[in-house]
């Protein structure tokens, strides 16, 4: 029989209302602040993707990682109420013994069973969308990998009569440069239009990797990897080799334009002269 007087548990549930009353007031300012603050997501440090692919990407890392919020805010609340509510009282008070606790137990291997289908059904979904490459792509660009550089080749996707190739010219030193510096190969895109990359390495595994784009693939030596950025707003982003490849891997930078189709075409159209116009003098 308890010995509490009725009138301290109802002080106590009053207490706790309140305590609950004023911290549902920084909860109800920070969502308000998200809401009033135009309903952009936050990126939790990645970026929104210039590419329709980057952006499926950028929404599953999102959705996980408020879903691993929301699990890592329970799992903390449970922590520090477990701790405060059942911590030691009296010198000589044993917590109450028992073991096995059937539906528990349950709950808690079923739900993270869900929670990673889940995870995997999103990914899958995804990586399918990432991966997806066009029937018609507006234009195609063969990459080549190389201890330390990279060139881009177009195809002749518009009728050209030879393609256009842009190639690190960089001598093999340490220049530590940003990746947009003119030093460094820059692959022009058309806004938002599909284009096929085909990668290869000419010698060791290199990785092309655009970080805005959120993508990264690795060129390997006898292995053509295969896909397609569909890019969805103009820019200049940075590029560089993401797979440790020797001496001057640091310096494996690139830089990607988009601009718009007409500007793509008239940038085709002038260097495949120049080119042309290059090759009949030497
Ligand atoms: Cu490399």
């Amino acid at each position: 029989m308890s010995s509490q007087h009725p009138g301290v548990a109802s002080n106590r549930s009053c207490r706790r209302r309140a305590v609950l009353r004023k911290a549902s007031v920084p909860f109800a300012l920070l969502a308000g602040a998200v809401v009033l603050g135009g309903c952009k997501v936050p990126t939790f440090g990645a970026f929104r993707g210039a590419t329709t692919q980057g952006h499926a990407e950028f929404k599953l890392w999102v959705g996980l990682f408020i879903a691993g919020l929301i699990v890592a805010i329970i799992v903390w609340a449970l922590i520090l109420w477990a701790a405060a509510a059942y911590r030691r009282k009296r010198p000589d008070q044993m917590p109450s013994q028992f073991h096995a606790n059937i539906p528990l137990e349950i709950i808690y291997t079923v739900v993270p069973v869900i929670i990673v289908a889940v995870i995997f059904y999103f990914t899958v979904v995804t990586e399918n969308q990432v991966d997806a490459v066009s029937r018609h792509p507006a234009e195609r660009v063969h990459v080549l990998a190389y201890r330390w550089g990279w060139r881009f080749t177009y195809e002749n996707g518009q009728g050209r009569p030879q393609g256009v190739t842009i190639q690190t010219t960089a001598p093999p030193r340490a220049l530590a440069l940003p990746a947009t510096s003119s030093q460094y190969p820059q692959l022009v895109l058309p806004e938002g239009q599909t284009v096929r990359i085909v990668l290869d390495s000419n010698d060791v595994i290199h990785e092309l990797y655009v970080p805005a784009f959120n993508f990264g693939r690795f060129a390997q030596p006898g292995h053509t990897n295969v896909f397609d950025f569909t890019t969805t707003r103009t820019g200049v982003f940075r590029g560089q080799c993401a797979e440790f490849c020797g001496l001057y891997h640091s310096e494996m930078l690139f830089s990607v334009r988009v601009v718009p189709p007409a500007t793509f075409g008239q940038w085709l159209t002038t260097e495949q002269q120049r080119q042309a116009k290059q090759g009949a003098t030497s």
